[in-house]
């Protein structure tokens, strides 16, 4: 069966398991005598009835059940559509949906509906997208960035963006028209401006997505740091649950392991990756490798040094740590494994003392167990440094209010219109690198035809935002991520 045909009837649950009651979705051109056929009303017929009406029902043998009824145009749908509300027994769902299927209606693809509503007019291909991310948005921040797509304001910047695009085109086309006639073209300077003007407003939407992203998806927290210095302890700490694997040997996380949590109202997405050490391992290597490249794409690392080691390992991995980070980007040192500095007695600890026990005073190089955090930063170089104990807990909690404090104000209401769409923001990327060849064409004095090709191009890709063009297989890719139903 073609999924894309608008001929056939779907239906699908809308609501997932548990609770107490269920929705089932219906929608196409033979919705109602399918509904008719399922349901026994008190009074008239769904087919019947006059626009859009709420009516009681039987489904004999099932249950009683309300069903909604939303007559074309008006529907999410754009088509001819109905819920029926039924007990939520998985049982009576799936017999529904069996007696539907029996009247002749098919079960509706991921995001099916949401799909024809987009077809049909109803929303754009931003707004349509934007019914996802309301339904996932689990922060106030993405909420808001969700609904204000949804009711269609980011859209409309883009399509103010648009249209000054278009004006461009169309003083550009001027120019050519007059070209052949050698009049000088009046209002050069008006073009240029227009189109700075709009490359920097693309500019900021594009940018936007560091942030927007962070939002949407949870801002990147990349836990690095020498082998067996606890970082694995500190995710599954942190998430409050045994998430990756936790050892005694050096070299035990070989992949990067991801987890999301919302702290405050903000997402994070936290990064546990392999110790950074020398390793003839070939799979450990590799997974070195993806450390350091996790830590590039960090908006945060938290740098854990291990609190057991004497103080020239500590220097080498907090170098290893920090010669790596660009300064846009956040770094949280601790000094973890503090506990044992209590439950161990002092002429046991460190290792190194034990051995260099009569130098320690001399030399206090050895350990760092007995110095308070802020005098061994300033040894190593680094602002400031927290002391944790990813086993017992201690200093989590000012771990995670240092976290929250380094995304600043993620959640401020400005922040309302942010890309926060990978396909977006491609888009606007490729539009400002056609819009960047049109400005430097001016400069250099290229005749308009050549330029306004460029320029159609930077208007297609705005326009592909919000489904002005698109394909069956942006359509695809966009709505095979949908859940059934929606
Ligand atoms: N006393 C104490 N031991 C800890 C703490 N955190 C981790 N450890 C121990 O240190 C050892 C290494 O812990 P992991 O979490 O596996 O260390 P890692 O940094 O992930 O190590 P790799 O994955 O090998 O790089 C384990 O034996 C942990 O139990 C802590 O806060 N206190
Ligand atoms: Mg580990």
């Amino acid at each position: 069966m073609d999924i894309h045909s608008f001929n056939d009837t779907i239906c699908a649950p809308a609501t997932g398991s548990g609770g107490a009651i269920a929705l089932i979705r219906i929608s196409g051109p033979a919705c109602f005598s399918a509904v008719d056929s399922v349901v026994r009303f008190r009074k008239g017929t769904a087919a019947s009835a006059p626009a859009s009406r709420i009516k009681f029902g039987e489904i004999p043998e099932v249950d009683e059940v309300l069903v909604s009824l939303f007559r074309a145009p008006h529907s999410y749908t754009g088509e001819d559509s109905a819920e029926i509300t039924c007990h939520a027994s998985p049982f009576i769902v799936s017999r529904i949906l069996q007696l539907l299927t029996d009247a002749g209606c098919r079960p509706a693809g991921p995001g099916e509906f949401t799909r024809r509503a987009f077809l049909n007019g109803k929303m754009d291909l931003a707004q349509a997208e934007a019914v996802a991310d309301v339904i996932a948005a689990d922060t106030q921040a993405a909420h808001r960035i969700a609904t204000n797509q949804l009711r269609g304001q980011y859209s409309l910047r883009l399509r103010t963006l648009r249209d000054r695009l278009l004006e461009i085109a169309s003083l550009m086309e001027l120019e050519l028209d007059f070209s052949e006639e050698e009049v000088e073209f009046a209002d050069r300077a008006k073009l240029r401006a227009l189109l700075a003007e709009t490359c920097a407003e693309i500019s900021r939407l594009a940018d936007s997505f560091r942030t927007g992203n962070a939002i949407k998806n949870g801002v990147p927290v990349v836990i690095a740091g020498a082998a067996n210095a606890g970082k694995s302890t500190l995710l599954n700490a942190l998430l409050g649950e045994e998430r990756a694997i936790v050892s005694d040997i050096p070299g035990t996380t070989r992949d990067t392991v991801e987890e999301t949590l919302v702290l405050g109202d903000v997402r994070f997405r936290f990064i546990d990756t392999a110790g950074l050490r020398e390793s003839t391992d070939a799979i450990e290597r590799i997974g070195i490798e993806r450390s350091y490249a996790s830590m590039a794409k960090a908006q945060v690392v938290i740098g854990v040094l291990d609190g057991l080691s004497p103080l020239d390992e500590l220097r080498k991995a907090c170098e290893e740590i920090t010669k790596r980070l660009s300064p846009a980007q956040t770094l949280l040192m601790v000094r973890n494994k503090v506990d044992a500095y209590d439950a161990i007695p002092p002429e046991e600890f460190p290792r190194f003392d034990r051995v260099y026990g009569i130098l320690e005073l001399k030399y206090p190089a050895f350990g760092t167990y007995n110095w308070p955090p802020d005098q061994l930063a300033g040894e190593l170089g680094i602002p400031s440094l927290l002391d944790i104990s990813a086993r017992s807990g201690e200093g989590l909690e000012t771990l995670k209010q240092r976290l929250l404090e380094s995304v600043g104000d993620l959640g401020s209401p400005d922040n309302a219109t942010l890309v926060t769409n990978l396909r977006h923001y491609e888009a606007l990327h490729s539009a400002l690198e056609d819009l960047g060849r049109v400005s430097a064409g001016l400069d250099s004095g290229l005749t308009g035809d050549l330029l306004a090709q460029d320029l159609r191009s930077a208007t297609r890709s705005l326009g592909s935002i919000f489904g002005e063009i698109t394909t069956d297989d942006i359509l695809g890719r966009i709505f095979e991520r949908f859940c059934i139903g929606k």
